[in-house]
C-alpha cells in the first residue's frame, strides 16, 4: 500500500472514522485512501483552521480521538490556534500532515510548502510530533502517538510523511491499534493526608476541570457523600450536574468561596480560584497564606509543583476520586449543609438576573436544547455569560474554547461536534465578530449537511472590545464598530436556512424549528450596539 494509506488504515485502527481536512499535493495519497477505504469518511473544511476546530469539537464532545488531515507548511500553520486550543483543553486531536520529498528535508531550497523543522515546530505546541520516515513502521508510530495522545494529561499529536514517502508504495503489515492507557499508581500516603484535611475541615468546595469529564459519576458520588458543592469554571462543566443538589454554578462557587475552608481540585488548573476570583494578578506558585487549604486530585504531576496544594494526588479523576472516598469513609468526615448549598444557588441565580440580554436567550436556548444537546460557546457576551449562567446537566454537553480564549473557535468547533454526534441537538453561539472568523464553513455544514444551529448575536461590534474602550480609554474606539454582511442572504446564499429575531420570545420558536428540522441553520439576533450588561463581575474580580 502507499505510505498515506498506511497513514490512513493505522488511524483507522486507532478508530478514526472522519478525517476532517483540505487535500493537496503531498497528501494525495492519503485522502485517495480515504476514498477507497469504507471504514472512513472526510467531511472537507473551506479554511485549514476549520479542519482543526471540528476534529477539536469531535474530540471534546466525544472524549474519543478525532483526526484532521492538511497540507503542510502554510495548511498546518493555519491549524496551530485549533491546536493550541485542544492542547489548552488536553483534548486528543490528530494531526496527519505532509512534507516536502525525502531528500529535500532541511535543505532550505525552498520546495512546496517547505516550513523549517516542521516537526520541530507543532512540538514546541503540542504533546508529540514525529515524522514517519519508514512507512513499514505507520502503524507502530501511529499506536505510540495514539498512546501518547490519551495518557497522562490528553492531547494533540502529529505526524508527517514525507511528499515522496506517501506515494510510493510499501509492504506494510496491518496491526491492531494501541490498547495502551498508562494511568498512575495512587501514592497511599498521599491519600492517608488528603482523608486527613477532608475529616479537619467545615466547608469544602469540589472544583471539577477538564480532567474529571470521564468521572461524572465518581464526583458526583463523593460531592453527596461529603454534602459539598461541585463547582466548574468552563472545561469542567456538566462532570456534577447543575440540577443536582450539590452541583453549583461558578457564580454560586464565588458566593461560597467566602467561607470555603478546603478545595478539593479534579482536574483542573484551579485558574477559577486563584486568577480570577483573587484577580488575574492571581497567585502564582501556591495558595496563599489565610486561604483555604487545597487538595489536588491530577494526572499530571507538573500540576503539582506549577501550584503547590497541600496534599497532591497523582492520579486519574475515576481512580483518585474513588480511592480518596474509600478513605475517607474509612476515617470519617464532617458533612455539608445543604442548606448553604441551596440558598448559594438561589442568591446566584437571582443576582445574575441584571446580566441582560445574555441571561433572557441563555434561558430561551436552556429550554428548548434537550438535556444532552450540545451548546458550543464563543468569547462574546452571551458566550461569556454561559459561563456562569446556561445550566449544563450532563459531562461533555458544554463545549469551551478554554484558557486560550479563542475568538472564532466556535462555529467550526460545533459544525465537529454535530459531525461526531449526528444524532444529538447542537447549538454554536457567537457574536457576529467570532463568527466571521470561519464564516466559510457554512458551506462546509451546507454541502456535508450537517445539522447545527448557528446563533450568531449581532451587535454590530467586537462587543467586548469596544465596551473596554469606553470604560477604560474614554471612548476612543478603534476597531470594535463593525459594518457587517447580511447574515440572512449570507444564509441563504449558502444554502443554510436562516431566522432573524430581536427578542427572547421570537428567538424560542425559531430555535426549536431550527433543532427539529435537524438541517444546517443560522439564526441571526439583532442586538443593539452596546446594549448589553458587563457579565464580567460573575467571571473575575
Ligand atoms: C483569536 C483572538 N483574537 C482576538 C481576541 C480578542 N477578543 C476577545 S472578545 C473580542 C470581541 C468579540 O466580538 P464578537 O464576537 O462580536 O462578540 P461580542 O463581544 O460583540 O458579543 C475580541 C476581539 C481573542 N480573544 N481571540
Amino acid at each position: 500500500m502507499t505510505g498515506g494509506e498506511a497513514m490512513v488504515r493505522a488511524a483507522v485502527a486507532n478508530g478514526i472514522d472522519t478525517i476532517f481536512g483540505i487535500p493537496g499535493a503531498q497528501i494525495y495519497p492519503l485522502f485517495d485512501a480515504i476514498y477507497r477505504l469504507p471504514e472512513v469518511d472526510a467531511i472537507i473544511s473551506r479554511h485549514e483552521q476549520g479542519a482543526a476546530y471540528m476534529a477539536f469539537g469531535a474530540a471534546q464532545a466525544t472524549g474519543r480521538p478525532a483526526a484532521f488531515a492538511v497540507v503542510p507548511g502554510p495548511g498546518v500553520l493555519n491549524t496551530t490556534a485549533a491546536l493550541c486550543t485542544a492542547a489548552g483543553c488536553n483534548q486528543p486531536v490528530y494531526c496527519m500532515t505532509g512534507q516536502v520529498p525525502s531528500k529535500f528535508l532541511g535543505k532550505g531550497r525552498g520546495h512546496l510548502h517547505e516550513l523549517r523543522d516542521q516537526a520541530g515546530t507543532l512540538g514546541l505546541l503540542i504533546k508529540h510530533a514525529d515524522r514517519i520516515a519508514d512507512p513499514t513502521k505507520t502503524f507502530a508510530q501511529t499506536n505510540d502517538a495514539f498512546r501518547i495522545m490519551q495518557s497522562g494529561r490528553k492531547g494533540p499529536v502529529s505526524l508527517e510523511m514525507c511528499w515522496d514517502t506517501m506515494a510510493e508504495e510499501w509492504d506494510v503489515e496491518i496491526t491492531p491499534g494501541n490498547d495502551v492507557i498508562e494511568r498512575p499508581s495512587i501514592d497511599d500516603d498521599a491519600l492517608h493526608d488528603a482523608a486527613k484535611l477532608i475529616a479537619e475541615s467545615k466547608n469544602i468546595m469540589i472544583m471539577c476541570g477538564g480532567g474529571a469529564q470521564h468521572a461524572s459519576a465518581e464526583v458526583t458520588a463523593f460531592a453527596e457523600m461529603l454534602g459539598a458543592p461541585a463547582t466548574a469554571f468552563r472545561s469542567g462543566r456538566g462532570v456534577v450536574s447543575e440540577d443536582h443538589p450539590c452541583g453549583v454554578s461558578s457564580a454560586a462557587g464565588m458566593l461560597l468561596w467566602e467561607d470555603t475552608d478546603l478545595l478539593i481540585g479534579i482536574g483542573s488548573r484551579l485558574e477559577m480560584q486563584y486568577m480570577r476570583w483573587m484577580g488575574m494578578g492571581g497567585f502564582l506558585d501556591a495558595p496563599p497564606e489565610g486561604t483555604p487549604k487545597v487538595i489536588r486530585i491530577d494526572i499530571d504531576p507538573q500540576e503539582m509543583i506549577r501550584f503547590k496544594p497541600d496534599v497532591g494526588v497523582i492520579a486519574d479523576a475515576v481512580d483518585g476520586v474513588t480511592a480518596l472516598a474509600e478513605k475517607v469513609s474509612a476515617r470519617g468526615f464532617n458533612t455539608g449543609s445543604s442548606e448553604r448549598i441551596a440558598a448559594a444557588k438561589a442568591k446566584a441565580r437571582r443576582d445574575i438576573e441584571e446580566i441582560q440580554p445574555q441571561l433572557a436567550y441563555l434561558d430561551v436556548i436552556r429550554a428548548v436544547l434537550p438535556r444532552d444537546g450540545r451548546l458550543v460557546g464563543e468569547l462574546c457576551q452571551v458566550g461569556f455569560t454561559s459561563y456562569f449562567g446556561f445550566d449544563v446537566y450532563e459531562p461533555r454537553t458544554y463545549i469551551t474554547e478554554g484558557y486560550q480564549g479563542t475568538l472564532g473557535f466556535g462555529f467550526p468547533t460545533a459544525i465537529g461536534v454535530k459531525a461526531a454526534l449526528p444524532g444529538k441537538a447542537v447549538v454554536s453561539v457567537t457574536g457576529d465578530g467570532g463568527f466571521m472568523f470561519g464564516v466559510q464553513e457554512l458551506a462546509t455544514a451546507a454541502q456535508h449537511n450537517i445539522g447545527l444551529v448557528t446563533i450568531v448575536f449581532n451587535n454590530s461590534s467586537f462587543g467586548n472590545v469596544r465596551r473596554d474602550q469606553q470604560q477604560r480609554f474614554d471612548g476612543n474606539l478603534i476597531g470594535a464598530n463593525l459594518d457587517n454582511p447580511d447574515f440572512l442572504k449570507l444564509a441563504e446564499s449558502f444554502g443554510v436556512a436562516g431566522y432573524r429575531v430581536s427578542s427572547p420570545d421570537e428567538l424560542r420558536p425559531a430555535l426549536a424549528k431550527a433543532i427539529d428540522d435537524d438541517v444546517p441553520a443560522l439564526i441571526e439576533v439583532v442586538v443593539e450596539r452596546g446594549s448589553e450588561t458587563s457579565p464580567w463581575k460573575y467571571i473575575m474580580r
